[in-house]
């Protein structure tokens, strides 16, 4: 039975007395954010859920395991350690099947969040269409038409094609909603001037299309997007500039497939001198904390 999932006290113990939950990735640990702003970002992450009153759930895969809810040494365990697998839905039969160590995805983070019961997810950016490559397409977005999770974050950066991943999304038949905006979010600013299906301005209104979604029972996941708070919010050209140069120098280096993000992420830290790092630290923990008031919301609103 080695792909049963291993519950942290905690998270089990929330689960059982129906306490809100809110789960986080781990890619972004391991691939996302150097150290160690990794390890404060993901434990700050936490600590911002907590004070909603909801329970973290951070999954990955350590040594084969599937863990949902990490210790803070196991967040540091996968924060420096090198050879973390980046695991997607494709990858889960061989770091469980070989006893590796994965970090997930948005993708593989919704699938094990399903299986666990958590509905709520926070994370800053999804995987999405890469500019001049269409096809290299982000499981993220057929794991969001097939895995009922609802997903708190920033939209995506625009590293992607963002017309295009709103494409994709409508036909895998995700709901797209803007959390106090009426366009899209463009990760490191707040907006990509792209529409989206609907505006909400509580974590009730969100927490009310959760809680159909999961009613109707259609199969999909929603994504929640919220802007990066303002004081963080990268100029437009300033991203803009860091992004086209990194997406560049990823083809002239002939970066392919999974490698591709997290080369980007990594040059656009560079070549912003930490600015983008800092705003994607403080997009983190503002989406931990809305994805904390809309768990509890749900709750209240289910209890009625
Ligand atoms: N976008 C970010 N930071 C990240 C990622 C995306 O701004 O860390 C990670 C997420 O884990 C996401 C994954 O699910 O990259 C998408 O990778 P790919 O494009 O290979 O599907
Ligand atoms: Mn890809």
């Amino acid at each position: 039975m080695r792909e049963t999932l291993h519950l942290s006290p905690e998270v089990e113990h929330a689960l059982y007395t129906q306490a809100p939950v809110v789960a986080l990735e781990s890619t972004v640990i391991s691939h996302g954010l150097p150290y160690p702003a990794n390890v404060e970002t993901a434990l700050a992450m936490e600590a911002a859920i907590r004070e909603t009153g909801a329970v973290p759930a951070t999954i990955a895969v350590i040594g084969g395991q599937i863990r949902v809810g990490l210790s803070v040494d196991q967040v540091e365990y996968l924060a420096q350690t090198p050879d973390v697998r980046k695991c997607s839905r494709r990858d889960f039969p061989i770091v469980v099947g070989l006893g590796q160590n994965g970090a997930t995805t948005v993708a593989g983070t919704m699938i094990i969040a399903a299986k666990a019961g958590i509905r709520v997810f926070a994370t800053g950016g999804i995987g999405g269409v890469h500019r001049g490559h269409p096809f290299d397409v982000s499981a993220d977005l057929l794991e969001l038409g097939r895995t009922p999770v609802a997903v708190v974050c920033s939209g995506a950066k625009s590293i992607l094609d963002l017309p295009l991943t709103l494409e994709v999304l409508e036909t895998q038949g995700v709901p797209v909603i803007g959390y106090g905006t009426d366009t899209l979010p463009a990760f490191y600013s707040r907006s990509s001037g792209l529409p989206i299906d609907v505006r909400v301005d509580t974590p009730q209104d969100a927490a009310r299309i959760v809680l159909a979604m999961l009613e109707l029972a259609l199969g999909q996941g929603v994504l929640i997007t919220v802007p990066v708070p303002s004081e963080a919010a990268l100029a437009d050209q300033v991203a803009e500039t860091a992004i086209q140069q990194a997406t560049d120098e990823a083809t002239q280096h002939g970066i392919q497939g999974k490698a591709v993000t997290p080369f980007i992420l990594a040059r656009v830290t560079e070549l912003t001198e930490g600015e983008s790092r800092r705003a994607n630290s403080a997009l983190l923990i503002h989406n931990a904390q809305v994805a904390g008031l809309i768990a509890k919301a749900m709750i209240a609103i289910a209890a009625r």
